[in-house]
């Protein structure tokens, strides 16, 4: 069984999220997503949810590709997540390619898929502000 993990904020979750999480489980049998609480969010992302963490997990448990949510709360968690999730493969989109690279380290194989792109939560928010 090949399990994979991403990590984000996934508000206001749109197709450009459930893209990533479709093709992040094409890799492999079972998906698991590290979705960014409240607080890290605010604290650490500059990132001020439209969604709780307890909506916004109740979004991704509802996606068909979606196999487990857990919490992230800090950005060094990830190393022991692999291990303790017995990660496979590593899937974030490529905004963020090479930032997580050290985790081969770790036995992991590192996926950055391309961005959907034209559509993000701040696309959103901006449209429906206008
Ligand atoms: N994404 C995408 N296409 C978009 C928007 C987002 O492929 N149009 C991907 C992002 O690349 C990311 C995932 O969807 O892999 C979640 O996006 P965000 O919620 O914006 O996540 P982010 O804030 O980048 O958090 O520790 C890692 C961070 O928690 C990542």
């Amino acid at each position: 069984m090949k399990r994979i993990i991403t990590y984000g904020t996934f508000d206001l979750l749109h197709y450009g999220h459930i893209n990533l999480l479709r093709r992040a489980k094409a890799l492999g049998d079972y998906l698991i997503v590290a979705l960014s609480t409240d607080e890290f969010n605010f604290r650490k992302k500059n990132k001020n949810c439209y969604f709780s963490y307890e909506q916004r997990k109740e979004l991704l448990e509802s996606v068909r590709y979606v196999d487990l949510v857990i919490p992230e709360d800090c950005w060094e968690q990830k190393i022991s997540d692999m291990h303790e999730y017995h990660v496979d493969i590593f899937v974030m989109g490529d905004d963020w390619v090479g930032k997580f690279d050290f985790l081969k380290n770790e036995g992991v194989q590192v996926a950055y898929l391309p961005r959907t792109p034209e559509i993000s939560t701040t696309k959103i928010k901006k449209d429906l502000n206008n």
